[in-house]
């Protein structure tokens, strides 16, 4: 997610925080797409009996494009410029990306950007503008796509097509040179590309990782005024601009034995204690056996206290333990002034790599759940308790953080890796919380 977006959220939470509260005082919230399944006022209460439990579940594509695993991103942002957040993906079989126009919250339009066979093995996919122009581009694995700046007028209008040196189970977005435009780190960190130019600058930060630093795993974590790249159990710390050399510093990560995928995790910077210094948030990924935690900068980045979260309770039904949470996001989702943590398990029935004395995915028979871990401390002696607050598919894979209706609050958009279930789906699950 762009700093842009962030910056139009902060303008916007006020006035939709007085919108919501009006509307919530004259209407009752409702699962306005009639399917029970998804009634969440339904699901066991894990959490102190706040809010965190209205979420609504819609469809963006059900099914996507294409047969058999694999997706991107999803990337998400307002890509035709109207106030609300589209998203997009693209597909392994098909080897098409696909933008999703956003009409209403259960109308969404599908939209074809570009055909190349870079996709084929694309997983990480973020929106930055590229070109400087002022609309959101979208890089993905080797290949970028230029938003034509029409999609109002013309929303088939053609993305032409770029290339550059990188890519890879982790494509994010910051600000790594300083000159205030988002620039691209891929590679799980090994590189990063400056906008405009996307000519690949080395970090020497190569490393046995299947992934790392996405969704958001660059901030200034030593306090110099850079921002810094986090890998599992390292972070790079940034020359100044980008350019030079990347010193290596430890934290304090916790390796999982026998993890499906070897080391792999989502990451997240941000001062989750409010202290003036950034903190590491992190979920492991890509193996059953996940878990989340936050780790407390107390210094420069050179003294951390690792803090786990409590695992979400089983669902109904399922068996104890955790899957693969490859997603992560940190936000004030209830709006009460202090950051909560949200992380979901994927869906993922594969279980081959027990051949070789891997964990599977999840423990047969786990049903995945999306997790609001809620603060219920303060901003700066923060706990957290988790809230189920989706049980069962669609799981989530590589979501996105983002006020998808600009209603001011944050909503989560996702979308299915290696299905468990019927179909392929992009989904977005609308923050009707308080
Ligand atoms: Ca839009
Ligand atoms: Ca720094
Ligand atoms: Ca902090
Ligand atoms: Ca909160």
């Amino acid at each position: 997610m762009s700093n842009q977006i962030y910056t139009k959220l902060k303008l916007s939470r006020f006035s939709g925080v007085v919108i919501i509260l009006i509307i919530c005082s004259i209407i009752p919230i409702a699962n306005i797409d009639g399917d029970n399944r998804k009634q969440n006022s339904a699901l066991p209460r894990a959490g102190i009996g706040r809010g965190m439990k209205k979420w609504t579940h819609f469809y963006i594509a059900n099914p996507l494009p294409g047969e058999s695993w694999g997706a991107s991103g999803p990337a998400l942002a307002d890509f035709d410029g109207d106030g609300d957040l589209d998203a997009m993906t693209s597909r392994r079989t098909t080897e098409t990306a696909y933008w999703y126009e956003r009409i209403d919250d259960e109308t969404w339009e599908q939209h074809t950007v570009e055909s190349t066979p870079e996709l084929k093995t694309a997983l990480g996919m973020v929106a930055v503008d590229i070109d400087h122009d002022g609309n959101p581009d979208v890089a993905t694995n080797q290949v970028w796509f230029k938003n034509p700046g029409n999609l109002a007028e013309n929303p088939d209008a053609r993305w032409e097509m770029g290339k550059y040196e990188g890519g890879g189970h982790d494509v994010l977005a910051g600000d790594i040179d300083g000159d205030g435009w988002d620039d691209v780190v891929a590679d799980i960190g090994a590189s990063w590309f400056p906008t405009p130019s996307m000519e690949k600058v080395d970090t020497g930060g190569e490393g046995d990782y299947h992934g790392g630093p996405s969704p958001k795993g660059v901030g200034d974590l030593d306090g110099d005024g850079d921002n810094d790249i986090v890998q599992p159990g390292r972070w790079l710390e940034n020359p100044g601009d980008g350019h030079g050399t990347w010193r290596k510093h430890d934290w304090p990560h916790v390796p999982i034995p026998n993890a499906s995928y070897g080391t792999s995790t989502r990451s997240w910077v941000e001062d989750v204690n409010n202290d003036g210094k950034n903190d590491i948030v992190y979920s492991d990924c890509d193996t059953g056996d996940s878990h989340v935690y936050w780790v407390e900068n107390k210094g420069k980045g050179d003294e951390w206290v690792r803090h786990k979260l409590p695992d979400p309770p089983a669902a109904p039904g399922s068996v104890p333990g955790t899957g693969s949470f490859h997603s992560l996001g940190v936000a004030d989702f209830d709006n009460d002034g202090d950051l909560d943590i949200f992380a979901g398990e994927q869906e993922d029935p594969d279980t081959y790599m027990t051949q070789d004395g891997k964990l599977p995915m999840k423990p047969p028979g786990l049903i995945e759940r999306g997790v609001i871990w809620e603060n219920v401390g303060t901003t700066t002696e923060p706990s957290f308790e988790p809230v189920v607050f989706q049980i069962d598919n669609p799981g989530f894979h590589e979501a996105q953080l983002g006020d998808v209706d600009g209603d001011g609050d944050i909503d989560i958009v996702s979308k299915i890796w290696n299905r468990d279930s019927p179909t392929y789906t992009l989904n977005y699950w609308r923050n009707d919380n308080d």
